[in-house]
Order: structure tokens, then C-alpha cells, then sequence
């Protein structure tokens, strides 16, 4: 891990385009900071996702085409607190369906912690954690017999730029059987005013977590940034419907990595893009899918129409 990220670094700030990769802003710091982000009034994504989970069970349900006399497998692609998974599996579990739940995640103290509020809310519902990279567990899981369900919440795919998304979803697609169903949340385009503060709110929790990239680089790498010397921008077109965020130089300086026994300069203004969160619309998602099997069925939005779950099908 620490050689990935020293690797990562180097690559990222020795490029013309300075840039670093969002993966590592979940620490154990960043972890809690995006708890933090979740519940902030701006942050409109979670909320959204949680209203139709919440508020529109039955329909994702029928949306899914579950029958209750099947069993199937109900998987989650990096599950975090499975705050919005419960309600579905609460409303699947009241409706006597027959299924098992099964978290994939790469943190063993996600799973665990989720795998006991589970059991404590939620008795009959069986829980089968799974630790480890997500294709590798799915390439396992590909053997079962039983239909597969993938839920991929949160629009965590928006943080891969768009050809990785595609890389994504044919691995997915590798991974599953015919008749398989995918359960893919997206954060819809829409106009600046909206998005841009989910993404610089007022109390500073959005910079702080984009800082702790360079909190990281400074305790694990031995670098000297100094957090004054550097603004947290995010921008956003809803042309173009992505939105970056960037770490921005207010001033000339070098900053040394002792790690790499390397220094990097930065002059006044310069970026150094940290995240891109893509939104999506059907014609993109569809871009995305491109030449894999996966077929949209199927799609819910929440009552503000500011989040979409898609249903697909291989
Ligand atoms: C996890 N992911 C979908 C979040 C997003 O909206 O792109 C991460 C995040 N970055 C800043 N705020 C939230």
C-alpha cells in the first residue's frame, strides 16, 4: 500500500498536469470525514440514494424483477455502513424473500461493523461478509449457481474518469452471469448551483477531507507541505456534467518528499487535481456501457429527481 501510494505520488506530481488519486483520501481521518460529508446539508447524493431506498422499496424490488420463490444473492460492491442497503434488505425480508446478503469490502473493520448492526437489526437476514478486492471475490461467486444481484450504490462509479468506468463495467460484465442483475446509483447532471456546493460546503468538511491528501503525503511520505499554501477549488460545468476538484498553489513554493528524496514546485495558481465525480444521464450511462452485455431494464429516481438507480441486466 505504501509503496503504491509513494508510486502514485511520484507519478502524480512529477506530471506536467499535477495530479493525485482520489483512492487515497479514505484513511482512517478521510474515512470519518466523508461520514461527516454524508450528513452535511449540501451533500445532497446520500440523502437522495437513501429516499428511494427508503421511500420506494417496493418498487426497486419489482424494478429488480425479484421472485420471492427463487434464492439469489444479493452483493455489495464496497458496502461502507450499508445505511441504504437495509432498507432493502429490511423490505426483502418482511416479504419472505430468500436470499443471502453478501458485503464485499476492502476494510475487514467495515465489514465487521456492518456485519454486527446487521444482525442485531435485522435477525433473519443471513450476512456473509466478504473481504478483498471486488473482482476477485465476484470471479469466485461466478461459480454459484444461484442469480446474482450487484449493487454498486452511492455513485461511487463517478469517481472513475470515463474509460476506467467503461474498464469497470467490463470486468463486471466478465464477472457475471446471463440474466444477472446490476443495481448502479449515479448522481444525475444537473445545474451548478446544486452540485457545486455539495462539493465546497460552508463548514470546510469538503477541503479538509481534499487536504488530507497532502496530511497523508507529509506523515507517510515525509513531506513538508504546508496546508496554507494550497485552496481547495472545485469546479463544474453542467455541459459537460463532471465535477473536479483541485488543490491550488496560492503562492511559489517547493515542497520536498523525503521518501523520494525529491522536491516539486508549484507555482502561484498552480492545480493539482484530486477527484472527478462524473454525473450521469441515460445517454452517458449508456456510452458507459458500451460494448458490454449489461442492459438498462429498468431506472428509479428520488422524489427530486437528483439521483437515478439503474437496473441492468446481463
Ligand atoms: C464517494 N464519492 C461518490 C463521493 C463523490 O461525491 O464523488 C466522494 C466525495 N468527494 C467529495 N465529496 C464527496
Amino acid at each position: 500500500m505504501n509503496t503504491n501510494f509513494k508510486k502514485d505520488v511520484d507519478l502524480g506530481l512529477s506530471a506536467s498536469s499535477k495530479t493525485l488519486p482520489s483512492k487515497y483520501f479514505y484513511d482512517k481521518i478521510g474515512d470519518a470525514l466523508f461520514v461527516e460529508i454524508m450528513n452535511m446539508p449540501e451533500y445532497y447524493l446520500t440523502k437522495a440514494e437513501f429516499d428511494i431506498f427508503k421511500n420506494q422499496n417496493q418498487e426497486l424490488i419489482k424494478a429488480l424483477q425479484l421472485k420471492s420463490s427463487t434464492f439469489f444473492e444479493l452483493v455489495e460492491l464496497g458496502a461502507g455502513d450499508g445505511t441504504k442497503t437495509k432498507q432493502l434488505l429490511k423490505a426483502l425480508d418482511n416479504l419472505n424473500y430468500d436470499f443471502e446478503y453478501l458485503p464485499i469490502d476492502i476494510s475487514e473493520h467495515a465489514l465487521h461493523n456492518l456485519e454486527t448492526s446487521v444482525k442485531a437489526e435485522l435477525p433473519n437476514v443471513t450476512i456473509s461478509p466478504k473481504q478483498g478486492d471486488y473482482f476477485n471475490v465476484l470471479a469466485h461467486l461466478k461459480t454459484s449457481e444461484h442469480p446474482l444481484i450487484v449493487l454498486f450504490l452511492g455513485s461511487n462509479i463517478g469517481n472513475l474518469p470515463d474509460a476506467l468506468a467503461k474498464e469497470f463495467i467490463q470486468k463486471l460484465n466478465d464477472n457475471l452471469k446471463i440474466g444477472d442483475r446490476v443495481l448502479l446509483g449515479v448522481d444525475l447532471i444537473k445545474s451548478k448551483d446544486i452540485v457545486l456546493p455539495a462539493y465546497n460546503d460552508a463548514q470546510g468538511i469538503t477541503k479538509r477531507f481534499n487536504m488530507n491528501l497532502l496530511t497523508r503525503i507529509n506523515t507517510e511520505l515525509g513531506a513538508d507541505f504546508d496546508l496554507n499554501g494550497f485552496d481547495h477549488i472545485p469546479e463544474y460545468t453542467e455541459e459537460e456534467g463532471i465535477a473536479r476538484s483541485f488543490l491550488v498553489s496560492n503562492t511559489d513554493q517547493t515542497v520536498t518528499i523525503s521518501s523520494l528524496n525529491k522536491s516539486f514546485h508549484f507555482t502561484e495558481g498552480e492545480k493539482i487535481h484530486t477527484e472527478t465525480s462524473r454525473k450521469y444521464n441515460d445517454h452517458i450511462l449508456e456510452d458507459i456501457l458500451g460494448q458490454s452485455s449489461l442492459k438498462v431494464i429498468n431506472r428509479l429516481t428520488d422524489s427530486k429527481n437528483l439521483f437515478a438507480d439503474y437496473i441492468l441486466e446481463k
